[in-house]
């Protein structure tokens, strides 16, 4: 049989048998956690020993650990004919296959929550820096351009503005809860109107992106949002619009909002996720009315810690008593 890796470079750790298999790169101390305390096995990356682990052991997982970013896709779930949960780090589970997750009665848990504020703050520094375009000045000043060309152009006002949140959940709710501090009206747009909300509802993403400023796409991944906000959506924010996305970047049609940019259709971008990440298209590099973060809105100690701590738990919950603390709604 051949020997498979602990999920962690300690080879005094086997499996326990327990079946708990790792996919994909998970943060630094869920691993070390999954390798000593639980003694799980990561599923090799590459194609012919993830074949032979597939054919010699896939019957004996029962539980899946991975990053909202790899996931369980449909191929691999199709193989862990034993598989019951799913314990993702991370509160996106898009990579999932969730329709074969919840026809085999397979649980998924996440971590909600604990990132919301982390997030949220991340939207809003897109949004200040976007509209007063601080990393494009800062370039300025470190180009020498402030000395040699004189003051950086006017920007524009961030306070007071009309904001679209689409998808005002956990995210969305702590991004617009702080954009009342900058006096803005916040307009929303979700399948139904949040009950007691006190924001302005709008029925379709074309009419939110035609009542506001702003736009901040804060709806959840997964095939009921995918290109929700596409080239009529861009259209009704226009030349002087402005988009922010730290939900997933397929949510937005990345071509259509390349082609908006390029063409001053649209005033500009603040996005902390892409289509393919970690590819970023090149076309928009060149641009300072856009903002590209590497996909960390909830990447600070504080956050990633208490994530992982929240991973572990539902871990450990699982193999207790057979339920996740924070399962998927
Ligand atoms: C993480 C995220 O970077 O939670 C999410 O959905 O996008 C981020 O917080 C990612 O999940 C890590 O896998």
């Amino acid at each position: 049989m051949t020997n498979f890796a602990p999920a962690a470079a300690d080879s005094t750790v086997q499996s326990t048998g327990a079946g708990i298999l790792q996919v994909g790169p998970v943060n630094p101390t869920v691993q070390a956690a999954l390798a000593s305390e639980f003694g799980a096995v990561r599923l090799p990356d590459a194609a012919g020993e993830r074949e032979a682990f597939l054919t010699e052991r896939a019957d004996e997982v029962r539980i899946a650990v991975c990053s909202g970013k790899v996931g369980v896709d449909a191929d691999l779930m199709r193989r862990l004919g034993n598989l019951e949960a799913i314990v993702n780090f991370g509160v996106g589970y898009d990579a999932t296959d969730v329709d074969q997750a919840v026809a085999r009665g397979i649980s998924i848990s996440n971590t909600p929550d604990v990132l919301t504020d982390c997030v949220a703050d991340t939207a809003l520094a897109l949004y200040l820096d976007v509209l007063r375009r601080i990393s494009a000045a800062d370039r300025y000043v470190r180009r020498g351009d402030w000395e040699a060309q004189g003051n950086f152009p006017l920007t524009v006002r961030a306070s007071g503005k009309k904001v679209g949140i689409l998808g005002l959940g956990r995210i969305g709710g702590a991004i617009a809860h702080r954009l009342e501090g900058f006096d803005c009206e916040i307009h929303y747009h979700n399948r139904s109107p949040v009950e007691g909300s006190v924001y302005t509802y709008q029925h379709s993403a074309e009419e939110l992106a035609g009542a506001v400023d702003v736009l901040v796409v804060a709806a959840a991944g997964g095939p009921a949002s995918v290109g929700l906000v596409g080239s009529s959506v861009l259209d009704e924010l226009g030349p002087e619009g402005h988009l922010i996305n730290i939900a997933r970047g397929s949510v937005v049609d990345e071509d259509a909002l390349v082609a908006a940019l390029l063409e001053g259709r649209l005033g500009g971008a603040g996005l902390d996720v892409f289509a393919d990440e970690p590819r970023v298209p090149s076309a928009l590099k060149d641009l300072d009315n856009v903002v590209l973060l590497p996909h960390l809105a909830s990447g600070t100690v504080e956050t990633r810690g208490d994530m992982a701590e929240l991973t572990l738990a539902n871990l450990r919950s699982y193999l207790d008593d057979g339920t996740l603390l924070t399962p998927i709604s």
